[in-house]
C-alpha cells in the first residue's frame, strides 16, 4: 500500500501517489455526493459551493458538468452511480469504503491546495475506508464550463472521476486520462472505454430482463401476480427500451412510479398505454436521476397494461438502473420480481452448508459470477455453495459477495470454506441494503458457502452476486534504479518465446521533491509501440498486454525537462499470465467442478537489461 504524499510539481494535475487498476467491489451499485460547506477536510473548511459560486456558475450548472463525466464512464460499463444526500461528515471519517448512509462513496469536496494540484483524488483498493473514491478540487482556481473555459469542469472530472473508479492516468494524448490538462474535451477515446470495461466489465445488455429481451410491447415482461408490483430495471443504452405488462386486479386509480435518483443518473422516460397499445400517459425527467410519477385515473379489472421504460431522447444520462412501482391500491402485498421472475423461497430448505444450494457459473464472458434473487422468511438463513475458478500463473482469485437487498431487510452475509468454518473475509460496505465482503486469496477449484440473512430478522427478497477476480500475486523485479538528467531513459530486451500475457507494474518512488512521471513503452521488431503505462511520481501502475513471439525493446523514461539535481528511482516488474478458467455451468448434485486448465503452447520471455545482462525467464509449465 503506498500513502499519500503530496508533491510540487510542474505539472497541472497532482494526484495522491496511488496503486490504480483496482474496480470497486460493487459497481453496480456506486453513489457520488457533493460536500456541504464547512465539512473537515483534513483542518480546512470546504468550500465546494462556494468555489463554485466564486467560478460563477450556478448550483444546477456545475453538479450537472460534474455529474455528466461520471455517467461518461458509468453509461458504456457495469456501472451505475447515484446521486445521494451528503451530511457534512469529516473526510475520512471512519466508516466502510461503500455504501455509508452518511453520503455517497464518491465524495466531491474543495479546500486550497498547492498550486501544483488541481484536484486530488484517491482511487478504490489503496486508502481503505471512507476516503477511497474522494475528490478534493483546489479551490485556490476557478472552473468553468465549455471552449473557453480555462478549466472546464467537465474534462477534469472526466480525468478525476475516472482515477475515483480506478483508472490510472495515459500517455495517449487522445486520452480523457491524459497526465496534462488539454483545454475541454467532448468525449472517450476507444482506449478509456477499455480501460473501464476492463476494470467493471461493459453494461449487460439485457440486466433484469427476460433472457429474449423485453424491448417490444410483444415481448413484455409479465408482472405475475395480482397485486401491487416491484420491480427493478436497467436501461442499458439509447437503444435498450423497457416493457412491462399487468392485469388490472380491480376497478379503480393507479399510480406507476419510477424511481432513479440515488439508483443512477438516468434521465427517464415513462409510458402507459392501453391494451390496445394507446398510450394513456407519459412523463419525461427534465434532467438526470429524477423520480417520475404517473396518476391513472382508472383501470379496469381484468384489463392488460403495459409500461414502457426507456430514456429522454438525446439525452447525455442515456444508461443506469431503475426501479419501477405499480400500485393498484390493492390491499395485497408488493410481488417484487426482477425480469418477471419471483423471488425464490426455499421454504427452509438450505439453512446450513450441508444443505446449500448450489449455484451456476452465470457469466457470459468467460469470468465467473454467481447470482440469486431469494427471499428471505423470518429466521430466515439461506446458504449458497458457489465454486472458485482456477485463477491462472502467477495470479490468485478474489471472491467479492454481494447482498442488495429489497425493502427492510437489513442483510449480512458470512463466508464458509467447504467445511463449514468461516473464512478470513473483509466487510466493505454495509448500508443502503447492501452489504459486501471480499476474501482475498481465495482457493483454486473448492467450494465456498455464502449465508444471507437478515440482522433485523425482517421478512424480504435481495439479490446476492459473488464473483471471483483474478488478481496478480507474483511478479518479478526485472529493473531497478535511478533516471537522472543525463540518462533519462532505460531500454531492456524482451524475448517473447511463445505468445503470452506479459503483466507489467511500474512503481515510480518518489524520492525528489519534484518528481517527473515515468512512461513505460514496449516496442516490436518494428519499432511500433505495443504497450505501454505512465506512472506519476509515488505511482504504482499496471497492465497487462498480448505479445506474440519475438524481441521487443522495452524503455522506461522520466518525462519532461529534468532538472540536473532531480533524481527519479523506479522498478519495474514483470509476470507471465494465463487465463483463468472459469467454472463451467455444473450439475447441483455433481460435486466436482470445473477441469484444469488447457494446456496452452509454450509461451514465455526472457529478459535482458542494458548492460545485456540476463534477467529473469519463465515459461509456462508444460503438460
Ligand atoms: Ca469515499
Ligand atoms: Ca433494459
Ligand atoms: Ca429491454
Ligand atoms: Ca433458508
Amino acid at each position: 500500500m503506498r500513502r499519500a504524499n503530496l508533491a510540487l510539481d510542474v505539472l497541472e494535475y497532482r494526484d495522491v501517489p496511488a496503486t490504480f487498476g483496482i474496480p470497486w467491489p460493487n459497481g453496480t451499485a456506486l453513489t457520488v455526493s457533493f460536500a456541504p460547506d464547512g465539512a473537515d477536510v483534513d483542518g480546512s473548511a470546504n468550500q465546494l459551493y462556494a468555489l463554485m459560486a466564486r467560478s460563477g456558475l450556478s448550483q444546477t450548472v456545475w453538479q450537472k458538468e460534474i455529474l455528466r463525466a461520471f455517467q461518461a464512464w458509468a453509461s458504456p460499463a457495469n456501472l451505475n452511480i447515484g446521486l445521494v444526500a451528503d451530511d457534512g461528515s469529516s473526510l475520512g471519517v471512519p466508516g466502510y469504503e461503500q455504501a455509508d448512509n452518511r453520503f455517497g462513496d464518491i465524495r466531491i469536496f474543495a479546500v486550497p491546495l498547492s498550486s501544483s494540484v488541481l484536484a486530488i483524488t484517491m482511487p478504490p483498493g489503496d486508502l481503505a475506508g471512507t476516503r477511497t473514491g474522494d475528490i478534493i478540487l483546489n479551490s485556490n482556481y476557478s472552473f468553468g464550463v465549455g471552449a473557453l473555459a480555462q478549466r472546464d469542469l467537465y474534462s477534469v472530472f472526466l480525468q478525476e472521476g475516472g482515477h475515483a473508479l480506478g483508472v490510472g492516468n495515459s500517455p495517449n494524448t487522445c486520452s480523457v486520462m491524459y497526465e496534462f490538462y488539454q483545454g475541454p474535451r467532448t468525449g472517450f477515446s476507444a482506449e478509456d472505454v477499455g480501460q473501464i470495461q476492463h476494470l467493471y466489465g461493459s453494461r449487460p445488455t439485457r440486466t433484469w430482463e427476460p433472457e429474449a429481451g423485453n424491448d417490444t410491447s410483444g415481448a413484455a415482461t409479465v408482472l405475475q401476480g395480482s397485486g401491487d408490483w416491484l420491480t427493478y430495471g436497467d436501461v442499458a443504452s439509447a437503444s435498450d427500451t423497457d416493457w412491462y405488462s399487468f392485469t388490472a386486479p380491480a376497478d379503480g386509480p393507479a399510480t406507476v412510479r419510477l424511481h432513479v435518483s440515488g439508483l443512477s443518473l438516468l434521465a427517464g422516460r415513462l409510458a402507459v398505454f392501453d391494451s390496445q397499445l394507446e398510450r394513456i400517459k407519459c412523463a419525461a425527467a427534465g434532467g438526470f436521476g429524477q423520480d417520475l410519477m404517473l396518476s391513472l385515473d382508472t383501470l379496469v379489472t381484468g384489463s392488460n397494461y403495459y409500461v414502457r421504460v426507456d430514456e429522454v431522447p438525446g439525452t447525455t444520462f442515456v444508461a443506469g438502473q431503475y426501479s419501477l412501482q405499480i400500485d393498484t391500491g390493492e390491499t395485497q402485498p408488493e410481488v417484487l420480481t426482477l425480469g418477471g421472475q419471483p423471488p425464490v423461497d426455499d421454504d427452509g430448505t438450505n439453512e446450513d452448508f450441508l444443505s446449500a444450494t448450489r449455484l451456476d457459473n452465470t457469466s457470459t464472458i468467460g469470468g465467473t459470477e454467481y447470482r440469486v434473487f431469494g427471499h428471505l422468511r423470518s429466521n430466515d438463513v439461506d446458504v449458497y455453495r458457489v465454486r472458485s475458478p482456477f485463477p491462472g500463473l502467477n495470479q490468485t482469485n478474489v471472491l467479492t459477495a454481494t447482498v442488495r437487498a429489497f425493502g427492510d431487510v437489513a442483510p449480512e452475509i458470512t463466508v464458509s470454506n467447504v467445511l463449514g468454518l468461516p473464512v478470513s473475509s473483509r466487510v466493505i460496505a454495509d448500508g443502503n441494503g447492501l452489504y459486501t465482503v471480499i476474501v482475498e486469496n481465495a482457493a483454486a477449484d473448492v467450494d465456498y458457502h455464502i449465508a444471507v440473512h437478515s440482522r433485523t430478522d425482517a421478512v424480504g427478497d435481495y439479490e446476492l452476486r459473488t464473483t471471483f477476480r483474478s488478481q496478480v500475486t507474483s511478479s518479478h523485479q526485472v529493473e531497478s534504479g535511478l533516471l537522472t538528467f543525463l540518462n533519462p531513459t532505460k531500454t531492456g530486451r524482451l524475448d517473447v518465446t511463445g505468445s503470452a500475457q506479459i503483466y507489467f507494474r511500474l512503481t515510480s518512488e518518489l524520492t525528489p521533491i519534484i518528481g517527473p512521471s515515468l512512461t513505460l513503452k514496449v516496442y516490436d521488431a518494428n519499432n511500433q509501440g505495443k504497450f505501454q503505462l505512465l506512472a506519476r511520481a509515488g505511482d504504482q501502475v499496471d497492465g497487462t498486454a498480448l505479445l506474440g513471439p519475438g524481441s521487443y525493446r522495452i524503455e522506461i523514461r522520466a518525462n519532461g525537462a529534468l532538472l540536473p539535481n532531480i533524481l527519479s528511482a523506479y522498478t519495474l516488474s514483470m509476470a507471465l499470465l494465463t487465463d483463468p478458467v472459469g467454472v463451467p455451468p455444473s450439475d447441483p448434485n455433481d460435486p466436482g467442478g470445473g477441469d484444469p486448465p488447457p494446456s496452452d503452447p509454450p509461451s514465455g520471455y526472457n529478459y535482458y537489461n542494458d548492460r545485456g545482462y540476463y534477467v529473469w525467464g519463465e515459461q509456462t509449465p508444460s503438460g
